[in-house]
């Protein structure tokens, strides 16, 4: 190392770059010779995380001591993606350790790939986990993510002969720089067992024994704020099988039994489920969650009552935000701990969980909506059920007050579903135990007030309240789009970094001819990084003048990548029909994971890749049509998806999608929507004008009433001969020579059994959408412009503005400012 000078930022630099070179040689024990890529990482990844302690430090105890009010957000998911660059941005560290690393004749992009993605989630659930906590270290909330540390995330995908292939994630092999574990942390989460009635001072007091524990073992991870000095946690639990249960089960003798019980045990986390908006009613996953629940609660209460004595007090110090239903057993678990281990009264009990806890629904499939058998309950959970009764049958007798006579009603409310296996109703369980309720956006929203929880809006009116999505820029703009960033900062400053509302200031540079050109360039060189990649994996050649029409999400048939697929099938037949037809190029661009049991989703990725085949290889339609399914749809991949969009596809049945969030993502890196009037897609028509977007479409009122009527999917088929012969291509075996009837289950979906997302009559509307799209494309002045307007009012659409809502509305938790280090 050269001499330091009296020159701070060169000391900065000269202190980074000991940094790594110390943590190469001590903490991974290489030198330059023996170091592998992925050691060269790690030493980067801990001489950023140095770099954060102090400050997590610093945060940490002022919490303490300071004794605010807490947010704790418990989620099964937190879909992280990679963390290096992310904390040097929000550390404002970027430059410096890009070039500490370039003195050391590393190349910093290349090592940041070697970073394995934290994809402990599905989907749009678990990146607004990590949106949240990324928006709630910035706006300096004193906050807390609560969730499992999975062995395995979601799974990788591979398309091997245009099938999607799963592949473990087993991210954590190369070790994760970014977590610390706590050994101390350890909690132990009882299973199974019985409850007995003991007497404390002549009371009755449950207690539940002979249990079988698992200690939970946390892991944090630091969640820096950008541009201040706050860095949040992260705790997420890992399973580990308790002394207890290792020496009982040793000293019985067989060793290698005692062995798998043991392994068994630390199942609990060893992988995230893979199904997104549907549940698999498995036991193990209902033991992941109340592993969750429990391991969580009782850590909020120990760091509670390291400053108070008086558990009733509770909900003046902890919110208790529950990300969907997943974690509801939190509410008998605390109900539990305050009952039969604090002996509150149940009042009192009752009292201060629902002042703590409160419930965000993700969506109004009905096979998302949790309901987990009473049997499990009786076996796993049997004090719990108890209390779950308890809660029931108090509720039901609020329920007769309210509504005298009204049966019907009694039945619909109920946490118990009496019908066929009787079952515990997670919802209903997690609207009764808390006092918010909210939807993900405007339309969802309303949906649960007036539809699926209308009983419970009728009695609690004042508990619905809506949220509507956001994501944040510092990932989704700053970090993916770094020629896009530059181009705003330059023209209206980085104030949009932490106030997203002044992307406003875009709006004249709309009509700034100049401007325009230089966002088209930016437009293109995103373009063009994005065509080496398909070139580099899916060896195809695609054209960047091209139109990029993009579906990136997971692959579910509410989602209707299908609609996309017949409207990409027109345009080739039209083409065939007519090879002179003048129409604009477009490369189609799909992603997405299918969850591995679901078999018409599956089909559908197989359809896509098929349909490429074809339209790829045809020289008929070269130069104008090419289909993509890019493999293994992650957070780092949609970061380079987002900003070389020029068209986003947002075209889910109208009711369906709760909120959607890469609708947002799309937007803010300047495409156009084509979308139906579902989720958040009309909250962006009313913030970038209904001119400056497309919608097709029935709406949700329209669908509920086509359905009422009685939908007949053979109508639109008989009318309409293009789509017929796009329908019978499919079905006929066009796209499967090698065997006719492949894709004949996908077109019974829509002729045979109902259409359930009304694809069929949405097609017209969506062909004559596209249309639009197309003309307007040829006059790339005005795609621009438009696409700059849609930016401009991407404002709304921070997480920031998000979570502003809920710490006003719903936790009533102030900002609380860490100052710089002396
Ligand atoms: O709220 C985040 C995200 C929404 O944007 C999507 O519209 C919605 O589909 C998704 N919901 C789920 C539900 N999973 N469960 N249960 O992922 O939430």
């Amino acid at each position: 190392l050269p001499p330091t000078i009296d020159n701070p930022e060169l000391d900065s630099l000269m202190l980074t770059i000991k940094s790594f070179l110390e943590h190469l040689e001590y903490t991974l024990g290489k030198d330059k010779y023996s170091a592998s890529r992925y050691d060269i990482y790690n030493a980067l990844a801990y001489a950023v995380r140095d770099r954060m302690v102090e400050r997590w430090l610093d945060t940490q105890q002022h919490y303490y001591n300071s004794d605010h009010k807490r947010v704790y957000y418990l989620s099964m998911e937190f879909l992280m993606g990679r963390s290096l660059e992310n904390s040097l941005i929000n550390l404002g560290l970027l430059d410096e350790f890009k070039e500490a690393v370039s003195s050391l004749g590393y190349d910093f992009d290349e090592l940041v790939e070697d970073e394995q993605e934290a994809g402990l989630g599905n989907g749009g659930l678990g990146r607004l986990a990590a949106c949240f906590l990324d928006s709630m270290a910035t706006m300096a909330i004193p906050a807390y993510g609560y969730g499992i540390r999975y062995e395995y995330g979601i799974f990788r995908q591979k398309i091997t002969d245009g099938t999607q292939v799963e592949i473990p994630d087993n991210w954590l092999r190369y070790r994760n720089p970014w977590e610390l574990d706590r050994q101390e942390h350890l909690h132990p989460v009882k299973f199974n067992g019985r409850v007995v009635t003991v007497h404390i001072d002549g009371k009755p007091r449950h207690e539940w024994v002979d249990t079988e524990d698992v200690m939970a073992m946390a892991y944090d991870t630091p969640i820096p704020g950008y541009g201040n000095n706050t860095v949040n946690t992260m705790r997420l639990w890992c399973a580990k099988s308790s002394r207890e249960f290792d020496l009982k089960f040793f000293n019985e003798g067989n060793y290698i039994r005692a062995v798998e019980k043991k392994m068994l045990t630390e199942n609990i986390s060893k992988v995230l489920y893979p199904a997104d908006n549907v549940i698999e009613g498995k036991e193990l996953r209902f033991k992941q969650e109340y592993f969750l629940a429990s391991a969580t609660v009782h850590d909020v209460i120990y760091r509670f009552k390291k400053m108070h004595k008086d558990l009733r007090l509770l909900p003046d110090k902890v919110a208790i935000q529950l990300n969907d239903t997943h974690p509801a057993l939190a509410i008998p678990e605390l109900m539990r701990v305050l009952l039969d281990l604090e002996g509150l009264s149940w009042d009192d009990a009752w009292n201060v969980t629902t002042r703590v806890f409160a419930y965000t629904n993700h969506t109004i499939l009905p096979e998302a909506l949790e309901q987990w058998p009473v049997w499990f309950f009786e076996q796993i959970l049997p004090r719990h059920l108890m209390i779950i009764y308890e809660i029931n049958d108090r509720f039901l007798d609020e329920v007769r007050r309210r509504f005298p006579g009204d049966n019907g009603r009694l039945a619909r409310m109920s946490l118990v579903e009496e019908h066929w296996e009787r079952k515990i109703r997670m919802a209903h369980l997690a609207i009764v135990g808390s006092h918010s309720v909210n939807g993900v956006a405007a339309l969802h929203s309303e949906i649960l007030k007036n539809d699926l929880f209308r009983d419970f809006y009728e009695m609690y009116p004042e508990r619905f309240n809506n949220k509507t999505n956001g994501i944040t820029q510092r990932r989704w703009l700053k970090k993916g789009n770094p020629p896009l960033s530059a181009l705003i900062d330059d023209r209206i400053g980085p104030g949009w970094v932490t106030d997203l509302y002044e992307l406003e200031k875009l709006r004249p540079l709309a009509e700034d001819a100049e401007f325009r050109a230089d966002w088209q360039k930016v437009k293109r060189e995103n373009k063009e990084r994005l065509a080496a990649y398909i070139l580099k994996h899916n060896c195809i050649q695609v054209d960047v003048d091209s139109l990029f029409d993009c579906q990136v999400k997971r692959i579910h048939e509410y989602k209707r990548q299908l609609l996309n697929v017949l409207h990409i099938i027109t345009l080739y037949n039209r083409l065939k029909a007519d090879p002179s037809l003048d129409i604009v190029p477009r490369t189609f661009i799909f992603g997405g994971k299918a969850a591995p049991a679901y078999f018409i989703a599956k089909l559908v990725i197989r359809l896509i890749n098929a349909v490429g085949d074809v339209v790829n290889r045809d020289p008929d339609v070269a130069g104008r049509l090419k289909v993509v399914f890019l493999a293994n749809y992650s957070v780092s991949l949609a970061e380079m998806i987002f900003p070389a969009a020029d068209l986003s596809e947002q075209i889910s049945t109208a009711g369906t999608e709760a909120s959607g969030t890469g609708n947002m993502k799309f937007a803010l890196n300047g495409a156009l929507t084509i979308g139906t009037l579902d989720g958040a897609n009309i909250e962006i028509m009313e913030e970038v004008g209904r001119e400056n977007i497309f919608i097709f479409g029935l709406t949700a009122e329209e669908v509920t009433e086509l359905k009422r009527k009685g939908y007949n999917p053979r109508e639109y088929y008989n009318r309409n001969p293009e789509l017929q012969k796009v329908l019978d291509m499919v079905s006929g075996g066009f796209f499967s020579p090698y065997d006719a009837n492949l894709f004949k289950p996908i077109v019974d979906s829509l002729l045979n059994q109902g259409d359930h997302y009304l694809l069929l009559a949405d097609y017209a509307s969506y062909i004559a959408s596209q249309e639009e799209v197309s003309q307007l494309y040829r006059d790339q002045d005005e795609w621009s412009r438009r696409a700059i307007l849609n930016a401009a009012g991407m404002g709304k659409f921070s997480s920031d503005r998000t979570i502003a809502e809920y710490a006003r509305d719903i936790w009533g938790v102030d900002t609380v400012e860490i100052s710089a280090q002396a």
